[in-house]
């Protein structure tokens, strides 16, 4: 099912990926891409991207002691995701600026609806309520098999809250991530980040390629 951002020229990408499958890293390439192309792109981050989302990330990644209840985990990304929308997102789209967001709706169904099992109509609610029909127009994931994600992910140090996840949370988190790009098919790229880098930007310059190019 194709779904556009409904905001004319302006296109809004999405990045996605598994624990340790090199975001950061390929996030500083597509800049260097899209600098490139003289296209100017604001770049952006979910859970956060603006002062008051920041801090709900804050509350999100820290590890603490108290549990937080999965419902409060969906809610505070909903919250995060609203904030962020309204104040940066949406403006900049409307003033004819692409957007790349490091993460988006896609995490969350992967996982607090994969990894938490929280069940996707209620992530669908408030996706509705949230976005008001707003898709990315292309979603880049980037995947990994696990144990070299996290082995990749934990060789920098300190875990976050999610980090510190089991094993069987990625997969279903992966599971859900990879259902998404075959049921969201013309948006979505995988792109196998068990290569060297530069075979991973190989891939990501003929998605872009593709998707700006035509
Ligand atoms: N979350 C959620 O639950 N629900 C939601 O709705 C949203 C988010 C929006 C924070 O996200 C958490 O929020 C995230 C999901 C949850 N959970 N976790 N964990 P984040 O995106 O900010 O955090 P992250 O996943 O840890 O992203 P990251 O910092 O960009 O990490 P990365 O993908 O692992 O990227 P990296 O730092 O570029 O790469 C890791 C290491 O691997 C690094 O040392 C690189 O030099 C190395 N690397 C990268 N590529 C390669 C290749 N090709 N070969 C060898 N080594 C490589």
């Amino acid at each position: 099912m194709k779904q556009k951002n409904n905001m004319g020229s302006a296109k809004f990408i999405t990045l996605e990926g598994m624990e340790g499958a090199g975001k950061t890293t390929c996030l500083k390439f597509i800049r260097g891409y899209f600098d490139a192309l003289e296209i100017p792109l604001l770049i952006t981050r979910e859970p956060g991207g603006t002062p008051f989302a920041e801090e709900i990330r804050s509350l999100l990644l820290s590890p603490r002691e108290e549990k937080v209840s999965d419902e409060v985990e969906l809610l505070l990304m909903f919250a995060a995701r609203a904030q962020h929308l309204e104040q940066k997102i949406m403006p900049a789209l409307q003033s004819g600026r692409w957007v790349l967001s490091d993460r988006f709706t896609d995490a969350t169904y992967a996982y607090q609806g994969g990894g938490r099992g929280i069940d996707s109509a209620d992530i669908e609610r408030l996706e509705q309520m949230v976005q008001k029909g707003l898709q990315p127009d292309l979603t880049l994931f980037l995947n990994i098999p696990i144990e070299i994600g996290l082995a990749r992910a934990r060789g920098r140090g300190e875990l976050d809250r999610f980090e510190q996840q089991e094993v069987d949370f990625f997969e279903r988190t992966r599971d859900v991530y990879l259902q998404r790009a075959e049921q969201y098919a013309s948006r979505f790229v995988v792109i196998d980040t068990n290569r060297s880098l530069d075979d991973v930007y190989e891939s990501i310059s003929q998605a872009l390629d593709q998707f700006v190019k035509g």
